[in-house]
């Protein structure tokens, strides 16, 4: 399942070469650092995944929460 979620971010940046710090910097749509359910919506499988990111259930993505995903 994990593998399935990071090649569909992958796609949507469309550059494998991409960090995660560069994935996350393109959803970051407003650059507070923090991935809404809104920025996060604009990926099907992101949104999909968005709950299980989000570790500390604060209703917001961290660069951290993120990078844990891109790491596995
Ligand atoms: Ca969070």
């Amino acid at each position: 399942m994990k593998k399935t979620v990071i090649a569909g971010l992958i796609a949507l940046t469309s550059a494998s070469a991409f960090a995660a710090t560069d994935i996350f910097a393109a959803l970051d749509v407003n650059e507070d650092n923090m991935l809404s359910a809104k920025e996060a919506s604009i990926d099907t499988t992101l949104a999909a995944i968005f709950n299980d990111l989000d570790g500390d259930k604060d209703g917001y993505v961290s660069k951290q929460e993120f990078s844990v995903l891109l790491q596995r």
